[in-house]
């Protein structure tokens, strides 16, 4: 399917249009949809019948015939109005922007909860515009693939819009069942207090390769995520459980970000992202080779604060570093690493950037302390949750776990070193 896509460009715009249309771009072949040509309009706002001017649709139309397009996706989340006032003058199928997102991540979608939400936010987006999506389901034989059953009209319609609101509400209600059994499960983490740490950032910069790279070092590479060269591989959140140098953490990984999200699925995966508010320390994964990096950055910190977590400590790790051409960069006034995948550069150094900077927690450790030390012992019992203690031989052998602050104490009683 070839595709013309259109940007409005104000001067309210955060991003420059060069880069919004190439995220576009990049998008529409997610979707296995071809770019075909890209045109701009600078406007004080967006047309609010046709989203772009009178006289910019007649070049779209031009440009319809002359590149043999299927299909025009506009930058922005168009109003239903818009969608069928220009649908109707170019007399072609037209998408937005958030519809074109909802489809990659519906077609991603690999896990129940990810499904459920994904599935929640389309028919959020679909309650308003279903009567225009089924007219233009029928100009194209399906071609959208937005519905699942043909047909036309008012009463169809009406309809499709029963059935999207009662299947909203059902998807309203799993989704709560499943959160109240994942609170149940932070909850538990909590009383444990397991540190949380999130890598998040925009898609493809490299997150699941880097949970990949720290679970290979750590030799537990068969717990390893996907990871693919393409827009939104990742659709869920995957928890793995980390243990490194006498400290444990969760490594978190999920979701990457675009600009301009549509907010129906920012909402819809609250769950799903839920993950990273909880977080005790964030690794902002950039691919520091891409041109867009500062407009990557600002789209990954507006998506932070858009869940209030953008006062979560965290560090900018600055991945794709073996293809990266300026080597001065650096972030201004923020801790950053230089990092590669691929050359697998400071690795270490990232596990204990993170152990620095997770809170105090316990370990749990076997202790063998000799019956000439009975102070040391007394003050190990005070501190300690003893899961066992037995006299031996040589003295007293503990299994504890105790705060990592008074670890250095015991160190070298620790039944570990004794052995090595
Ligand atoms: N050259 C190079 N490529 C890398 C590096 N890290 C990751 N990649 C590649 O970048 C692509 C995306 O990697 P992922 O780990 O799937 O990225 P992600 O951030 O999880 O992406 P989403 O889940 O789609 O948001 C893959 O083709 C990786 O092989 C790196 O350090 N250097
Ligand atoms: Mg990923």
């Amino acid at each position: 399917m070839n595709a013309i896509l259109v940007a409005v460009t104000t001067t309210f715009d955060k991003y420059d249009v060069e880069y919004s249309l190439d995220e576009l771009a990049n998008l529409a072949l997610a979707a296995e949809i071809k770019p075909v040509f890209k045109i701009a309009q600078k406007l004080n706002s967006p047309n609010a019948k046709t989203y772009v001017g009178k006289g910019k649709l007649t070049e779209i139309a031009i440009a319809i015939t002359a590149y043999k397009a299927d299909i025009v996706i506009f930058n922005d989340e168009l109003t239903p109005s818009q969608l069928r006032n220009t649908a109707t003058e170019l007399n072609i199928n037209c998408i937005d922007r958030s519809y074109l997102i909802l489809q990659i991540f519906e077609k991603r979608a690999a896990t129940k909860q990810a499904n459920l939400e994904i599935k929640l936010a389309k028919n959020l987006y679909l309650l308003p515009r279903i009567a225009f999506l089924r007219e233009q389901e029928s100009r194209s034989g399906g071609a959208t693939g937005a519905l699942s059953s043909k047909g036309a009209g008012e009463t169809q319609a009406e309809l499709d819009r029963r059935h999207l609101m009662a299947e909203i509400n059902h998807l309203r209600k799993e989704l709560k069942n499943m959160q109240a059994m994942k609170e149940q499960q932070i909850l538990k983490r909590q009383k444990n207090a397991i540190p949380i740490v999130a890598l998040v950032g925009y898609t493809n910069a490299g997150k699941s390769s880097t949970m990949n790279t720290i679970l290979n070092y750590i030799a537990k590479e068969d717990k390893a995520v996907y990871v693919k060269d393409q827009l939104f591989a990742t659709l869920a959140t995957y928890n793995r459980q980390i243990n490194y140098d006498k400290k444990e953490f969760i490594l978190v990984d999920t979701i990457g970000f675009v600009s301009k999200l549509p907010h129906n699925l920012i909402n819809s995966f609250q769950q799903t992202l839920a993950e990273i508010k909880n977080a005790d320390y964030i690794i902002h994964v950039v691919d520091s080779s891409s041109k867009y990096i500062n407009e990557q950055l600002n789209v990954v910190l507006d998506v932070l604060k858009a869940l209030n977590a953008n006062q979560i400590p965290s560090l900018f790790l600055l991945n794709k570093w073996d293809k990266t051409i300026d080597n001065n960069m650096h972030i201004l006034g923020y801790e950053s690493l230089t990092f590669s995948n691929k050359t697998q550069l400071h690795v270490p150094e990232l596990l204990d950037t993170i152990l620095t900077h997770i809170g105090p927690s316990t370990i749990r450790t076997k202790l063998l302390i000799p019956y000439s030390l009975g102070k040391l012992s007394h003050i190990l019992e005070t501190i300690a949750y003893i899961y066992q203690k037995e006299y031996q031989n040589y003295g007293t052998y503990y299994d504890v776990e105790i705060p990592i602050k008074d670890y250095a104490k015991f160190q070298k009683y620790d039944l570990d070193n004794l052995i090595n």
